[in-house]
């Protein structure tokens, strides 16, 4: 990384790191988050004891800051499902053939799950999955659907009997996607809302909106374009390749991602017309995963890397699509030959848009791989790819562990319940979300390595995957830097499998697939019978950047999971006292306070939060 930003001042291009240089000092009131624009009396800016125009004070205020960016991630994942379920019911209606089923047990399971008919013909199965689906955006409460209960049909299938029971008693069960966002920016508009406990329970209500479509993407994803399996491949920039057409896939959407990795095959020998050996695919950020899973596309890099892609010279086109786009990339690949293409609903001006929808997926597809191969002969300065590249394993959905554990033992979940009970797992960690150029290289590996150590097993998604796979920790060896009781453990599943080892690091997708986090715990939780939130089980986003990231964190409380993540609470008190105690009280979870946070001080605060659940069980 190290060479490839020396090329960049070289070539006097400005990255992510200067532009971080150049905000600061940073506003110390939008840090603590007790800016408030929601009025044009305003801006409101509140230091101690004082209160805003209209009369709101510092609680409030971060209170009611919190509750839209929890609306604002769980808008983004909403919409996201609804593209899936979209095109699934356009496949089923004969509409497109761009797109086919590649998972049929799915989808008749998924079927089954809802209490629909799962025997009948593929499409009509499709159909009435879809149609289920899209109630989960239109219900309202006491106007239609009144037979069909008040609550996300996919709740009913992606999460536990106990935590439905919860959410109905606390009040924060969501009624459809679309409303509860919506809700969420009319409560917190000036002069509605300003009781803190009453917000916090809408961010919880909005987290759970976002657990739910992403529970809904990734099920619908997996029936479209199959459930991923393990698979090798290599992480880093260095996946790069001089001699042929390269592209990198950037941002969320698996409908063009997929797309993408479909017509660069079709279209390889194209490439070789003009002088270049291929075309080679590499993954960026959350595309880069999905494509990663399943079909062990590269992965180049997570986000704060995305810039670097273009500052290699080697870069034809950058396709985006949605979230997570800087609109920098622009400027960066006007200094260098690479095209940016901009697709669904990230532009940036100056970009070529090429629209990409159902109706014209294949079309889209080819004209952005053409794009992409005429552009070869454009390469203008030197080419500078990192010669490190590391291997590593992924495909980890829920599928390919409970497959790889059944080596073990013919219920799948009893070597890993035995595991946790005997310490061989001291706890489970979902370590997960962005890169944050607030803090070191190395910052959120340091923390693995800490958890690691102790015994902890880490569950990753997202940009954190990719930081783990470049450090190697992805890898069977990895299994050096854990404690003896989880190296063993880890042996012991890799040997019954082929491998020396699984790795202490299990990449199990995008951010979208957190869902598959929620799958395995509550198949823990229900085989174990023990409560999700007395599990030894533990979440963090040590580099929390985007608004996702806050609504998966308050969906991760809802779920009873305790979480390290810098939330920007700290202008407020009463919020802080709310995510501790209070959320205790109300689902078992709370957010964990490290005493400072350097990595090795958040390691040792998340695991004296799982030694703190290990006790109540009796477990040692
Ligand atoms: Fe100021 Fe109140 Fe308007 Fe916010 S809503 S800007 S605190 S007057
Ligand atoms: S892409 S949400 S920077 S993880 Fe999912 Fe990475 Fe965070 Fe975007």
């Amino acid at each position: 990384m190290q060479e490839l930003i020396k090329k960049a001042k070289k070539d006097g291009v400005k990255l992510v790191f200067d532009r971080y240089n150049d905000q600061q000092p940073q506003c110390k009131f939008g840090i603590d988050n007790v800016c408030c624009r929601n009025c044009f009396a305003g801006p409101c800016r509140i230091i101690e004891g004082k209160k805003g125009i209209c009369g709101a004070n510092a609680d409030e205020i971060v209170a009611r800051n919190i509750v839209r960016s929890v609306a604002g991630g769980a808008s983004s994942h909403a919409d996201h499902a609804r593209e899936i379920v979209l095109t699934l019911l356009e496949l089923a209606e004969g509409k497109t053939t761009a797109y086919k089923i590649k998972d049929e047990t799915k989808l008749r399971t998924l079927a089954e799950k809802l209490g629909e008919d799962f025997t009948g013909s593929i499409n009509n199965i499709a159909r009435i999955v879809a149609f289920k689906a899209l109630e989960d955006f239109r219900r309202q409460k006491g106007v239609f659907m009144e037979d069909e209960g008040q609550h996300p049909n996919w709740l009913e299938i992606s999460t536990t009997e106990e935590n439905m029971k919860k959410w109905t008693k606390l009040g924060i069960m969501p009624i459809n996607f679309d409303l509860e966002t919506s809700r969420a920016l009319h409560e917190t508009t000036m002069g509605n809302d300003a009781d803190p406990t009453s917000l916090i329970k809408t961010a919880l209500k909005n987290g759970i909106v976002d657990g739910c479509a992403l529970h809904m993407t990734t099920d619908l994803q997996d029936v479209l374009f199959g459930t991923p399996t393990l698979t090798k491949s290599e992480a880093n920039l260095g996946v790069m390749d001089k001699e042929y057409v390269n592209i990198a896939v950037h941002g969320h959407v698996t409908l063009l991602s997929e797309k993408i990795v479909e017509w660069a095959r079709k279209l390889d020998r194209e490439a070789k017309k003009v002088g270049a050996k291929g075309i080679k695919i590499v993954g960026v950020c959350c595309s880069g995963n999905e494509v990663l899973m399943r079909h062990g596309i590269p992965l180049a890099s997570h986000i704060l890397q995305a810039e670097l892609a273009i500052v290699t010279g080697a870069l034809e086109a950058m396709v985006v699509d949605t979230q997570c786009i800087y609109p920098s990339l622009q400027d960066v690949a006007s200094c260098y030959h690479t095209k940016i293409i901009t697709t669904m609903v990230a532009r940036i001006p100056g970009a070529i848009h090429i629209p990409f929808h159902v109706e014209n997926a294949d079309e889209s597809a080819k004209k952005i791989i053409m794009e992409a191969v005429n552009n070869f002969k454009n390469r203008k300065r030197s080419v500078l790819i990192p010669k490190k590249k590391v291997s590593l394993y992924g495909g980890f959905s829920v599928e390919t562990i409970i497959a790889a554990l059944r080596a073990l033992d013919k219920d799948p979940t009893k070597p890993l319940i035995n595991a946790l009970k005997n310490g061989d797992i001291y706890g489970i960690v979902a370590l997960v979300g962005c890169r944050n150029p607030k803090y070191n290289d190395e910052y959120s590996e340091k923390i693995m390595k800490g958890l690691i150590k102790n015994n902890v097993i880490i569950l990753t998604t997202g940009c954190l995957a990719h930081c783990a796979a470049q450090s190697g920790l992805m890898l069977p060896d990895a299994r050096n830097f854990a404690g003896d009781k989880l190296r063993g453990f880890l042996e012991k599943i890799g040997q019954a499998n082929g491998l020396d080892a699984i790795p202490p690091v299990l990449h199990m997708g995008s951010c979208v697939d957190n869902s598959r986090i929620e799958k395995l715990i509550n198949l823990i939780s229900e085989n174990a019978k023990i409560s999700v939130s007395n599990l030894p089980i533990a979440a963090a986003a040590p580099e929390l950047m985007t608004e996702k990231s806050i609504a998966i964190s308050f969906w991760a409380l809802s779920l009873g999971i305790s979480l390290y993540t810098q939330l920007p609470i700290n202008g407020s008190k009463k919020v802080k006292e709310i995510l501790t105690k209070d959320m205790k009280k109300m689902l078992g979870s709370s957010i964990i306070i490290p005493e400072n946070d350097s990595p090795e001080n958040i390691a040792k605060a998340i695991i004296n939060t799982i030694a703190e659940k290990r006790k109540k069980l009796g477990w040692k």
